[in-house]
């Protein structure tokens, strides 16, 4: 499907070191692509379109941005996909609440992501790409995993993919098996149905259910379960390996471990994602913020309202992308501040040289991405300059190019 409106991006002086990050799988902070790689590929797990694009969602758009900009700014080439799952329970929900057609509302809610991500200043990916699209290469491979032995039917006609049949089943993400059934529970997941091989076996196709839309398939008519979307939308658009597989930390168990077991006993290659990154949660008072709690900030009413979205991305980017945060009124009056700062030292004839903030800004982004410290070093050279002004005529330009090109924040 359509993307959006790539912003322009300014390039900019040197370079900065390779860019390490957290990886899920081993617990540690790896450079995840191999050395001397000009190119990235990157998947980015996206939106189940039923309702607008809230701030835990751009936040975690915006880190994978962030990732996306770090490597290009290194001259490697990256290769993106981001995924829309546009058929799945909670639109044929939404829709059913409000008496309209699931379609509809798919297609709405992601127009409106479309506009969230390009107001964000966001950077398209270069294959954005519903689950519908991509029914035909599912159930050619929910085919493939049954005739393998990965994949059993069940006595309701479901097709479940047998996470015993995965030799690295459990490697991404590393937890234990009572946090796994947990888990799989709470996310979408059938534990107490009977007649399954193992408790965790996921659905990979879902037998014609009343109510529900159907696609014919080699194993039969029906629709696609969730995770299988991923790995086969990563594996089409990009490769059978990728570097990065990208989400919140909600998605760990069970749909990062389950999207990469599919593609490992589809393609044979281990492991499926070099490094696995996730986004810590996005609260608003002292919650997650998430549709089911319904305690939501949507970056649509903010625009509406008026606010300018580089207050909010930079009001995201204050706190470290792995951590848990809050968003609150004060962070965006802060962050409103801060950008009004910023503006006016780069908007000067004349500063202090910026060579140094972008060479600072670089290292702490190639740091796991620290943005508090990257924040901290743009703000001590407006300090400076606020202070004693400075005389270098380009460096207002390098600052505000710094800023745009590796933050994505427009001044
Ligand atoms: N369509 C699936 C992924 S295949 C999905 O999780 N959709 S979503 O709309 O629920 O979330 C979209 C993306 O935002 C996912 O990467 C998810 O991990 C992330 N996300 C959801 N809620 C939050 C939150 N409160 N804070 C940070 N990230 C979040
Ligand atoms: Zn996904």
């Amino acid at each position: 499907m359509d993307s959006w409106n790539a912003p322009e991006i300014a390039s900019l002086p040197g370079k900065g070191e390779p860019l390490r990050l957290f990886d899920t799988s081993s617990q540690e902070v790896i450079n995840p692509l191999r050395p001397e790689a000009t190119e990235a590929t990157l998947y980015v797990c996206g939106i189940t379109p039923y309702d607008a694009t809230h701030l835990g969602h751009a936040a975690t758009m915006i880190t994978f941005d962030l990732v996306a900009r770090y490597w290009r700014d290194q001259g490697i080439r990256v290769r993106y996909a981001q995924n829309v799952t546009d058929v799945d329970e909670p639109l044929f929900e939404r829709a059913e609440r409000d008496g309209e057609d699931w379609r509809v509302l798919g297609l709405r809610e992601t127009a409106l992501y479309r506009e969230d991500m390009a107001a964000l200043g966001i950077v398209p990916p270069d294959h954005f790409v519903g689950a519908i699209e991509t029914i035909p290469e599912i159930g050619e491979a929910v085919a493939r995993l049954l005739e393998t032995g990965h994949a059993y039917r069940h006595e309701s006609g479901d097709v479940y993919y047998s996470v015993d049949s995965e030799a690295d089943f459990g490697a991404e993400s590393n937890y234990d098996h009572s946090t796994m059934v947990k888990f799989f529970g709470e996310r979408g997941g059938d534990p107490d149905r009977e007649g399954k091989r193992n408790i965790l076996d996921p659905i990979l196709w879902n037998a014609p259910k009343e109510g529900e839309p159907q696609w014919e398939s080699p194993v039969g008519p029906g629709r696609p379960g969730w995770h299988i979307e991923c790995s086969l939308i990563a594996m089409g658009y990009l490769s059978d390996s990728i570097d990065l597989q990208g989400g919140g930390t909600d998605l760990i168990f069970p749909h990062h471990e389950m999207s990469a077991s599919h593609a490992q006993s589809l393609s044979g290659e281990r492991p499926f994602a070099r490094a696995y990154v996730h986004t810590g949660m996005i609260g608003l008072d002292g919650e997650k913020m998430s549709k089911s709690l319904g305690n939501l900030v949507f970056v649509s009413r903010l625009r509406a309202d008026g606010v300018d979205p580089n207050a909010v991305r930079l009001g995201l980017l204050t706190g470290h992308y792995r951590s848990d945060r809050q968003w609150s009124d004060q962070v965006l009056a802060e962050a409103k501040q801060r950008l009004a700062r910023w503006s006016a030292a780069v908007r000067r004839d004349t500063a202090l040289p910026a060579g140094e903030m972008l060479c600072r800004v670089r290292q702490h982004l190639a740091d796991d991405l620290d943005t508090p410290r990257a924040l901290a070093a743009v703000d001590a050279w407006v300090e400076e300059v606020e202070r004693d002004g400075g005389t270098d005529p380009s460096a207002p330009i390098l600052a505000r190019d710094t800023i745009a090109a590796l933050l994505g924040i427009e001044l």
